[in-house]
């Protein structure tokens, strides 16, 4: 299939699809987009949800905007998140396109111009439309947040000495018709950017776009190694190379089809405080600070559609994509570069904010069970991909589900004693995880504890839910059973089965000959048989 050359070729696509509901009605963008856009991630299954396209939006003054608003709609479901990605709605068919791009990126190419350039305020004009409020820039966590956010923003500079781009999702407020913010992590590659110019006592330059095609917006939420341009690894994903577009006032390009570009300037004197914002950890967030951001120059589409960007209380379109991309890092890790052939899977979750809990599976080749050095190997290899996460790593079977909490506990209640199946590594970080310290605590000293007579650091779990020895057969009736089951099951027309694994019962070593030759008589309904047999074996107590 052709890449989407644009978020509205990517929009009909998902509505072609059934996953994009239009709202046609007025809504107010601050008081009931957002809570409706989070209600079906609070209230429906996963495979239900949609992408949302707001037609009217209004203000709580009666003001009316420009252009439409569209929310949720990249990564709403795994279903959706898999036509944005062109690709199968399959995890591994998912994995397989990241890793098509990251072997093979496409450098940018230079268009002339683009829709992006329909309308230009710049200068004398640069206010005529009302700057930033000439969009519906939503409130996203209402009763919380107090000003609109600026919530898909990619944002594109340069490192000043190198002149690598990079482009990343930084969150930002409204804080008035030429001005916003950056909340950048402190990981965030756009902050070395800044402190590279902080050095040289000179402004970072930068374009904030929003609404570009898919492709860009997936990599710029994607945590790529610092130096690699988000918007080659854009275009591998694409399949194409992104169109990009001069800027008019930064030495910067941008994509050529973007709904709204806010070009201009981050102080590198002083910072923000940043309002309250909700976290992917699930929390609102105080006390922290933002990036200042003057905007010198807006252009946009005709009609723009705003982008909006789920992030906050998971499930979310961030944990969604983070889940899956995390997944695609780690197996690619712990099988690739620390040599485990054993690992089959790797599964992050929701609660955990897509981060905090990896659940690995461990497969036995060529039936000899994994050894408990590897099993460990595993585990401990894990916490290496970051300084805080997996807080909670947790080693399963080839039996149990991955991404089924309930299979999971069932290995970590009968497979594992905590005393001895758990190790827990100390020195590790907790950013934006407010168990590691309370806020009175500066940030750095919450993140990673210093004191020096007591424990350094947070801390991360490994836990080893792998049998350990031969275990008696599962209790569930085995798979010629449960087959011929699901025939008669399906001809009776009841309804659709969802397997859970696991369906069936598996011997795991511990059964007996004399049980295995009962369960056979069984089998051929030689109930009296063993009946009598049972009976001579009477034992005087
Ligand atoms: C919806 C969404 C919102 C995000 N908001 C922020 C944010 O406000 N600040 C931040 O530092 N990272 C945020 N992230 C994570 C970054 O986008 C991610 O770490 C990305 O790798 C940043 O680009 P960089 O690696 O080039 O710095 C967000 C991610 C998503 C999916
Ligand atoms: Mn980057």
């Amino acid at each position: 299939m052709a890449a989407y050359k644009d978020l509205r070729g990517y929009l009909e696509a998902l509505e072609k699809a059934g996953k994009l509901k239009r709202i046609r009605r007025a809504i107010n963008k601050d008081t009931e987009l957002h809570p409706l856009v989070r209600w079906q991630f609070r209230g429906l299954d996963e495979g239900e949800r949609f992408g949302f396209l707001f037609d009217r939006l209004v203000g709580t003054h009666g003001e009316s905007y420009n252009g439409a608003v569209a929310s949720a709609v990249i990564a709403p479901s795994l279903e959706a998140y898999a036509i944005a990605l062109n690709c199968a709605a399959t995890r591994q068919a998912m994995y397989d396109r990241w890793a098509e791009a990251f072997r093979r990126p496409l450098p940018p190419k230079r268009v002339p111009s683009g829709p992006v350039k329909e309308e230009i305020h710049a200068g004398e004009g640069l206010l005529a439309h009302g700057g930033l409020k000439e969009f519906p820039i939503p409130v996203t966590t209402n009763g919380w947040e107090a000003l609109p956010r600026l919530s898909g923003l990619c944002w594109v500079s340069k490192d000043p000495e190198t002149g690598e781009v990079n482009v990343g999702t930084y969150n930002g407020v409204l804080l008035g018709p030429l001005e916003s913010c950056a909340r950048v992590s402190p990981r965030g590659h756009m902050r070395i950017h800044w402190q590279k110019c902080k050095g040289r006592g000179v402004p970072l330059q930068v374009a904030a776009v929003v609404g570009p095609s898919p492709a860009v917006v997936m990599t710029s939420i994607t945590e790529i190694p610092y130096g690699v341009s988000e918007l080659d690894v854009a275009g591998g994903l694409a399949g194409e190379p992104i169109e990009v577009v001069r800027c008019e006032t930064v030495d910067l390009d941008v994509p050529a089809t973007a709904e709204i570009v806010l070009e201009g300037e981050i102080p590198t004197d002083y910072v923000l405080p940043d309002p309250a914002s909700g976290e992917h950890t699930g929390y609102t967030f105080i006390d922290r600070s933002a990036l200042a951001f003057h905007i010198r120059c807006i252009t946009h589409r005709k009609n723009p559609i705003w982008h909006d960007l789920v992030d906050q209380f998971p499930p979310s379109e961030s944990s969604v994509m983070g889940n899956i991309n995390r997944e695609a890092h780690m197996i690619n890790f712990l099988r690739g570069s620390c040599g485990i052939p054993q690992v089959k899977d790797v599964a992050f979750h929701h609660c955990g904010g897509s981060r905090r809990l990896t659940v690995i599976r461990l497969q036995d080749l060529g039936g000899t069970r994994t050894s408990n050095r590897t099993v460990w190997q595993a585990l401990n290899a894990s916490l290496a991909v970051s300084t805080e996460w997996p807080k909670i790593a947790i080693a399963v079977d080839d039996d149990i589900d991955p991404w089924d909490l309930d299979s999971v506990f069932w290995a970590i209640c009968f497979r594992y004693q905590p005393h001895r199946d758990t190790h827990i590594v100390q020195g590790r970080g907790a950013t934006a995880d407010q168990s590691g310290g309370p806020r009175t605590l500066s940030l750095d000293e919450q993140e990673y504890p210093t004191n020096r007579s007591g424990l350094q650091g947070n801390s991360s779990i490994l836990i080893d839910a792998t049998r350990k020895w031969p275990y008696t057969p599962t209790s569930l009736p085995t798979k010629k059973y449960m087959e011929r089951a699901r025939e008669i099951w399906e001809e009776e027309g009841l309804p659709p089965l969802k397997p859970r694994e696991p369906w069936h019962g598996v011997s795991w070593g511990e059964w007996p000959e004399s049980y295995r030759r009962h369960a056979e008589m069984g089998d051929r309904g030689e109930f009296d048989k063993i009946a009598e047999e049972i009976l001579q074996q009477k034992k005087k107590v």
